[in-house]
């Protein structure tokens, strides 16, 4: 009898048979699970674990696994070089891709303007021949490819994106150049939002044949035992300097570690005797910088 109500009974899962609509759901959520383990395992999708709460605004760029791998393929071999330590100013190599530098002067090349200097009585931007390129300012965060420079510039420095101004791209032709000056303030406001500039990231987007050296005439360091010192120019002779190079990003600190300002950090841009020179500067705060 027993063998015979056994026999009786439906298996539960008989080829044909309707599925019960629990059965249907717990198979829909098993399979949502397993696509977003491989996703997730892929790198394709990601998961906030930001505790920053929704006011905050998020400037890390969205990026996949292969998208970074891609874009620090297509920078080639990066290293920083020491270049001094009074001022505080360290070389990058490959910091941008070629295709980053191309896209920066694209974007600013319709909006170029004649450069202005900070007047430090009145703190007002004034003209000035001590300053002869052509520039414009990128808004912060204004794109994506803008966005993962920025997040960059800070993983490198250490200071967060929201320390930073928007970007200031550069033209020089040749003939044209910035005086020896400092990055920091010496009136009250400028500094009233984000306080004292604290470093500056000086990205070459372009080579340039001749000139057009960034040059620090008051670094502590005999520059003519540089290895470089011979393809300098007369200007770039007259300090520590750096060759611009496509994609090489220059760091210098306008602040001591004990928070004082820098005198060394006198810096300017030799004039272009050859070619063209494009540039794009992050200035970085203190304080956060309401952009
Ligand atoms: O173009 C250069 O090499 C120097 C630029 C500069 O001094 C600046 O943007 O503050």
């Amino acid at each position: 009898m027993a063998t015979m109500a056994r026999g009786t009974r439906h298996p539960r899962f008989l080829p044909g048979r309707r599925s019960s609509p629990f059965t249907l759901i717990l198979a829909a959520l098993l399979t949502v699970s397993v696509v977003l383990l491989v996703l997730l395992a892929l790198g394709i999708f990601s998961l906030d674990v930001d505790s920053d709460g929704p006011t905050k605004t998020d400037h890390r760029p969205r990026r996949s696994v292969h998208e970074a791998r891609s874009e620090m393929e297509q920078r080639g071999n990066q290293w920083t070089e020491v270049i001094s330590w009074e001022p505080r100013a360290f070389l990058y190599h490959n910091f941008l891709s070629k295709k980053e530098c191309e896209y920066l002067i694209e974007l600013a090349k319709p909006h170029m303007a004649k450069s202005t200097v900070v007047d430090s009585a009145t703190g007002q931007s004034k003209d000035s021949r001590v300053r002869t390129s052509s520039g414009m300012f990128l808004r912060r965060g204004q794109d994506k490819i803008i966005r993962t420079i920025e997040k960059r510039i800070a993983d490198y420095t250490f200071i967060p994106v929201e320390h930073g101004e928007g970007f200031q791209v550069l033209h020089y032709e040749v003939g044209q150049k910035y005086e020896p000056h400092y990055d920091y303030f010496l009136d009250e406001y400028n500094t009233k939002n984000g306080g004292q500039r604290i470093a500056t990231l000086l990205m070459y987007l372009s080579d340039v044949e001749e000139g057009g050296e960034t040059v620090f005439p008051s670094a502590k360091v005999n520059s003519s035992f540089l290895p470089w010192y011979n393809e300098l120019s007369d200007c770039g002779k007259k300090g520590l300097s750096v060759k611009p190079k496509m994609g090489d990003a220059l760091l210098f600190w306008s602040m001591k570690p004990d928070a004082t300002l820098d005198p060394y950090s006198l810096h300017g841009g030799c004039p272009v005797t050859e070619g063209n020179k494009w540039s794009a500067t992050k200035w970085m705060r203190v304080h956060e910088y309401k952009a």
